[in-house]
């Protein structure tokens, strides 16, 4: 099994990449939550959505999230009716908030939904969230504490961030099916994801971490900074608001408890020697995701690091 900690849209594409070098059933997505949040009484998962979705071909490719072709009937009646419309929910994307929180309250935990979900998609990775507790990311802000989809979404990112309060409804447990997936892992990827607020709720799990860390698997991450900038996203301001340099360097130091080494792109090959220097195997390549060429490439390089190049048909 090869095990992928993913947030959105960049983990997404990679594991697009991944999925089309390796078979996809060996593949299990640890999907953060911490986006999650209840929206017009439905349990929305954005990550675990965008996951799917751009794994089962439906994602609106511009966007990264939602799915393609959709409409906006609904949003424009619950507009009519005063219900809030600054998180886009598309017509066809109800269907899957609709679905999941009919489950949840059948008493079917998320992890089974998220499954349904995925094979009812006809996608072949497994996806599994990082804990079926609630999990929400909060960010304290100068306009007080806000779920973290409001402050990047209702917000723009506009108020200024002092700090990120992680698993903010309490103790998060890991899904059950998680300790089993990483005791037979021969690699776990993190995902070219925000290491705050994506990646972050995942290894805030104590079990997670410390399976991960504890690992005979190669831990291998790749960097979501790129040249000091994020290619999508608030990972710079939050990255800085923890102290996180908002550098490839920044990211090797976010898991430098947990990582033997890091694919970082070619703009910051002047990064290596100072990661190298923290005992952090380092790998300069284009980690930039035009098309699936690239994510292919990037995928297999990712493996490589891991020692796993074998595992890939040529
Ligand atoms: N991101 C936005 O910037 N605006 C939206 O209106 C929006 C709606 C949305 C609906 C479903 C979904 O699965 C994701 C959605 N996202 C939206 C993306 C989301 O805010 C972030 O990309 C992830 O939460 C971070 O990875």
């Amino acid at each position: 099994m090869i095990v992928v900690l993913a947030g959105g849209v960049g983990a997404a594409r990679f594991l697009e990449g991944l999925a089309a070098i390796v078979a996809p059933e060996r593949i299990v997505a640890v999907v953060n939550t911490g986006d999650d949040m209840i929206m017009h009484g439905l349990h929305i998962s954005p990550d675990l959505d965008i996951v799917t979705c751009t794994l089962a071909g439906v994602i609106d490719r511009d966007q990264g999230w939602g799915i393609a072709g959709d409409t906006d009937e609904c949003m424009r009646w619950l507009g009519r009716l005063g219900a809030p419309t600054w998180f886009k929910l598309g017509d066809r994307d109800l269907a899957l908030h609709i679905y999941r929180t009919a489950r949840l309250r059948a008493g079917a935990t998320l992890s089974h939904v998220a499954d349904e979900i995925r094979r009812a998609l006809g996608v072949g990775v497994n996806i599994i969230p990082m804990s079926d507790e609630p999990a929400p990311t909060h960010v304290i802000t100068d306009q007080g504490e806000l779920h973290f989809e409001e402050y990047f979404v209702r917000e723009r990112c506009q108020p200024t961030v002092h700090a990120v309060r992680l698993h903010a409804a309490g103790p998060v447990r890991p899904a059950p099916e998680l300790l089993p997936f990483l005791s037979r892992a021969e690699a776990i990827i993190i995902a070219p994801s925000n290491p705050v607020v994506s990646i972050g709720p995942i290894l805030a799990i104590a079990e997670l971490r410390t399976a991960i860390a504890s690992s005979h698997a190669p831990v291998v991450a790749i960097s979501p900074i790129v040249g000091g900038a994020a290619i999508k996203g608030p990972a710079v301001p939050l990255m800085r608001s923890v102290g996180l340099e908002p550098t490839a360097l920044g990211v090797a130091e976010a898991y430098i408890d947990v990582i033997d080494g890091i694919v970082i792109d070619n703009v910051d090959a002047h990064l290596a020697p100072a990661i190298e220097a923290r005992g952090i195997k380092t790998l300069v390549t284009d980690t930039i995701m035009r098309g699936m060429p690239e994510k292919m490439a990037l995928a297999r390089a990712t493996l490589e690091l891991a020692g796993l190049a074998a595992m890939t048909p040529h």
